[in-house]
């Protein structure tokens, strides 16, 4: 069968354009081989990956401790259902409480189900413990968030393209701009209905957008003065990409509730979970949720071996470094480029902003330059682009993307 010949990078896309759904429109590369901050195409063209599948790569690709880690549980067992214990779990979730300081956590497989998840949680707290009448809960969201791709949370994005014509949309939910204290403040102070605020900690698809210092710290005395649950989606900004294990430990913020995934299996296999204390994880009694691969012993082994390269490769502090480095490196070109206008970020989550309109195609046209100069990226928007590498960067290999990304963006000055 042609199946199993080696693929000619037009011949993969053909065939994810005839038989796939057309549910993304990926740069033109076919990749089949990833190592460290490094992935190869098809042909054996090598790229420094600047995306690091959204943020789920920050240990580099196929790091060999937590591929060993998921081989050695794959021979051994792999699911067992909750409906039985296994022996993994208790030790992931031990492990994961005492790394993340939280008494208790739930395991799911992606982002949208743990935020789903803190969802549910956060709503079954205000009936039982904030005691607000039942079906009168609301949760405070952010314009221009992204939380994932299920019904419930596209019921709140504002995304015409992510949301248009997958209503009816699922009720609940108030809208207050991004990083404004005043318009949080206001909907706690006359709404005794709401239950939590959800925000990310950075606004990641908003175009890497860094909230105003002290926002978050603010943000959750306010929420303790109402008391509502203050939930962090670190799904993208979570696991040292920011420069600190979570980007709410930047200001020493304790969430009420923690959403977690991407990088908590360093992208080798779908985990994703949340934290909480007793007082707001008891309000789940068995039969209120569940997954069957939720807290699969693979996902508990490589979990544990992931988060333990976050720690042995000291992988916050290397963000912290490099992202400085980064930023600086960039300003200095930004300051004769009539191209860029900013580089914004914090660690090595970043993106630079183009000068040009939302809508024109110049990021994405810089993001095929960027390709055939060996360095992938995506555009967030058409003037935004993202760079986030995997944290396991070499100082000079940074140095020498920063060399490619300013002398692609140099073709592009007029
Ligand atoms: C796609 C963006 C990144 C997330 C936050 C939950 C989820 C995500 C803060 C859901 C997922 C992804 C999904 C990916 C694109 C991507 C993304 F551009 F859309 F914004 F990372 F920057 N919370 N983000 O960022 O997690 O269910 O996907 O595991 O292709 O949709 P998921």
């Amino acid at each position: 069968m042609a199946v199993l010949n080696q693929l000619s990078s037009q011949e993969a896309i053909t065939l994810e354009n005839k038989y796939g759904a057309h549910n993304y429109h990926p740069l033109p590369v076919v990749l089949n081989r990833g190592e460290g901050v490094f992935v190869w195409d098809v042909e054996g063209k090598k790229y420094y990956d600047f995306l690091s599948a959204y943020s789920a790569v920050n240990q580099g690709h196929c790091h060999p401790k937590i591929v060993g880690a998921m081989v050695n549980q794959a021979q051994t067992l792999t699911l067992t259902s909750r409906a039985f214990y296994n022996d993994m779990l208790g030790k992931f979730e031990k492990f994961a409480c005492e790394y993340f300081k939280f008494d208790k956590l739930l395991p799911m497989n992606t982002g949208a189900e743990a935020v789903e998840t803190a969802l549910k949680i956060c709503r079954k707290w205000a009936y039982e413990v904030k005691s607000i009448d039942e079906n009168e809960a609301e949760i405070i969201v952010c314009e221009n968030n992204f939380h994932g791709r299920t019904t419930t949370i596209i019921s709140f994005s504002n995304d015409p393209v992510a949301r248009k014509n997958f209503g009816p949309y699922t009720k609940g939910f108030i809208k207050i701009e991004y990083n404004n204290l005043d318009a949080l403040e206001e909907n706690l102070k006359n709404n005794p209905n709401v239950a939590g605020f959800l925000v990310e900690p950075i606004q990641g698809e908003a175009g890497v957008y860094v909230p105003d210092e002290g926002y978050l710290t603010k943000a959750k005395a306010l929420c303790e003065k109402y008391n509502v649950l203050f939930i962090a989606d670190e799904v993208q900004t979570g696991i040292a990409r920011t420069g600190k294990l979570l980007a709410v430990n930047h200001e020493n913020v304790k969430p009420d509730i923690l959403i977690l995934g991407k990088a908590i299996s360093g992208g080798v296999y779908p985990v994703s979970a949340v934290l909480a204390n007793d007082p707001v994880m008891n309000v789940i009694k068995p039969g209120n949720h569940g997954s069957t691969f939720g807290g699969n012993p693979v996902a508990a082994a490589v979990a544990m071996a992931a988060l333990e390269v976050v720690e042995d490769e000291q992988l916050a502090d290397k963000a912290l470094e490099l992202g400085v480095l980064f930023r600086s490196e960039l300003n200095a070109y930004i300051e004769t480029s009539g191209i860029v206008n900013l580089v914004r970020g914090k660690g090595l989550l970043n993106a630079i902003v183009i000068n040009d309109d939302e809508d024109s195609d110049t990021a994405w046209n810089i993001c095929v330059a960027l390709k055939e100069n060996g360095l992938l990226a995506k555009p967030t928007h058409g003037n935004i682009i993202r760079f986030a590498p995997p944290l396991v960067m070499t100082k000079e290999e940074l140095l020498d993307c920063v060399k490619i990304i300013t002398t692609t963006l140099k073709q592009f000055e007029s």
